[in-house]
């Protein structure tokens, strides 16, 4: 049965709050945590305000969800100190916190970073698969991978259901012309982590997040056999942001590779 309760980690961050809006119609009852007040219309869902290393107050929050959409965690590149802190010792706790609450899936918000430094596809070669190896662009996409790992781990060992998406970036318009390979638009994003929540998977599956854009880099095959049907394009974007900015040059090491500027030193943002 598809889960009805679902623990949303990181509910006042940029895909949180974008998810909040766009996944109670898709039958979902929310209970939103974030370290930061979540603000703003919350719908009447229970709202927890708490850091992911208070285990107590995890352990309550993930009690009796059927699922937990994790978004929790730093978003960009830090100090390896700021990353291990929120993004990897946190994903452990939330991953405790769902074996000792006895939660049997998880959507695990990893990212294109954890693969970063593969060469980006130009003219006719083939898309990315999904099986590519890991190559973290930053310390950020570097706890992308630990998090597939332990989701992995969890799989094995403890039965713990986990679709990891690599999401490329969801906002709500495409703004560089990067983007207009990795976009996500809100309504695919709803539409992905429905499926992910959803598909009747066991184990650990990973998947690319994006939508069905015309520059797409990356093959969202693993995406589509959970039933992930996208509808939106980028394309509609592309002649004003190539116009502004130009096409991407390929000998430019900020955008030789699928992370973009996160694989320059330091990275620059935005990208
Ligand atoms: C990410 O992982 C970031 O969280 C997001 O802010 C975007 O930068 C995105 O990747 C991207 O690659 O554009």
């Amino acid at each position: 049965p598809a889960p009805r309760t679902v623990l949303l980690t990181g509910a006042a961050g940029g895909v949180g709050t974008l998810m909040r809006d766009l996944l109670p119609p898709y039958g979902y009852d929310l209970r939103l945590l974030d370290v930061k007040p979540v603000t703003g219309d919350t719908g009447g869902a229970e709202v927890i305000t708490a850091d992911l290393a208070d285990r107590a107050a995890l352990r309550e929050a993930v009690r009796g969800v059927d699922a937990v959409l994790h978004l929790a965690g730093i978003s960009l590149e830090s100090t390896f100190d700021k990353i291990l802190r929120a993004n990897i010792e946190g994903t452990h706790h939330l991953y405790e916190a769902v074996r000792e609450e006895g939660v049997r899936r998880v959507v695990f918000a990893s990212s294109n970073h954890a693969v970063g430094f593969t060469p980006r596809p130009q003219g006719d070669d083939p898309l990315i698969p999904i099986t590519t190896p890991r190559r973290p662009d930053t310390f950020y996409g570097l706890s992308k991978c630990f998090g597939e790992d332990l989701a992995q781990l969890y799989a094995d060992l403890h039965g713990i259901d986990t679709v990891s998406v690599r999401l490329g970036s969801c906002f709500p318009e495409p703004t560089t012309v990067r983007m207009l390979s990795v976009w996500m638009s809100p309504a695919d994003g709803a539409r992905l982590f429905h499926a992910a929540l959803s598909a009747d998977v066991t184990g650990h599956t990973v998947v690319y997040g994006s939508s069905a854009n015309t520059r797409l880099w990356w093959d969202l095959s693993t995406a589509r056999a959970l039933g992930y049907e996208p509808r939106d394009d980028s394309e509609a974007f592309a002649a004003r942001l190539v116009a502004e900015q130009g096409e991407l040059d390929p000998a430019d090491p900020a955008h030789a590779n699928l992370g973009g500027a996160f694989c320059t030193t330091p990275p620059i943002w935005p990208h």
